[in-house]
């Protein structure tokens, strides 16, 4: 995705530069327009559905307000970036979140670069801060144990960093870039293992399943924060010979 804004915003940026010396705050105006109008285009590219008639009009009426009508070209440029034909069906979907020692510690671009290079896609993120009854709500299956409120009060007391990737088999894999529960057994080379020392403060979260990466999802996440959009790099990481 961000290859595609990169795109869609360098495009922009030449051609405010190739057009008569606009105003600095007009320029930027624009090109936040354009941001936003090739993400409204992207997040509806999964849904076989078109720009929203009032966010169209809204552009539509600013670009030509502003003198640059070319500006309605960029969500049409975004949507032909795509390659349509390459995995547009839905893939497997995983919650992974970077629990607030993680975020503290600065780690989160650390552990996203893991996920992105592997080949996965993030469809979904953002930083909150949970309550601890929102806490509890995610560690369900895990209040008969000892830890349970200490767990609790560990994952309310910060920002975490809530996301979906994307990908196949990104539920089972994901957990083997995570590691093992604990990083004192956790593999070289594991998010755990290479970054985290003692299980109370393992930086990461991972749905151990379908059925938890479906529920945990639905907790951290409204539908319509998940984003449906094709990546131009799926056609390299995806193929059979
Ligand atoms: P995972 O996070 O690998 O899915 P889990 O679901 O068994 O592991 O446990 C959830 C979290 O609870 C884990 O990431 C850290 C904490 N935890 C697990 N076992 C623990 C223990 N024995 N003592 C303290 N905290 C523990
Ligand atoms: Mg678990």
């Amino acid at each position: 995705m961000s290859k595609l804004f990169h795109s869609a915003c360098k495009a922009a940026r030449s051609l405010i530069a190739s057009s008569s010396a606009p105003a600095p705050r007009a320029a930027s105006s624009l090109l936040a327009d354009g941001r936003n109008a090739a993400l409204a285009t992207l997040a509806n590219l999964g849904r076989n559905s078109t720009l929203p008639a009032a966010y169209a009009h809204h552009l539509h009426t600013n670009a030509s307000s502003h003198g640059y009508a070319w500006i309605a070209a960029i969500p049409a440029a975004a949507y032909m970036l795509q390659d349509q034909d390459v995995h547009a069906a839905e893939m497997e979907r995983t919650f992974i979140a970077i629990k607030p020692d993680g975020v503290q510690r600065g780690l989160i671009s650390e552990i996203v670069s893991r996920f992105e290079r592997k080949g996965y896609k993030l469809v979904a993120i953002k930083l909150v801060v949970p309550s601890k009854q929102f806490a509890e709500k995610h560690y369900h299956d895990l209040k008969e144990r000892p830890f349970f409120s200490g767990l609790c009060d560990f994952l309310s007391s910060g920002p975490v960093l809530a996301m979906v990737w994307e990908g196949e088999g990104v539920i089972k894999y994901g957990r083997k870039l995570i590691g093992a529960t604990d990083p004192s057994k956790s593999e070289p080379g594991t998010i755990r293992g290479d970054l985290a020392v003692v299980v109370g403060r393992n930086i990461i979260h991972g749905s151990d399943g379908p059925e938890t990466a479906k529920d945990e999802i639905a907790l951290w996440f409204q539908p319509k924060e998940l984003v449906s959009y094709t990546s131009n790099e799926e056609k390299w990481i995806y193929g059979v010979n």
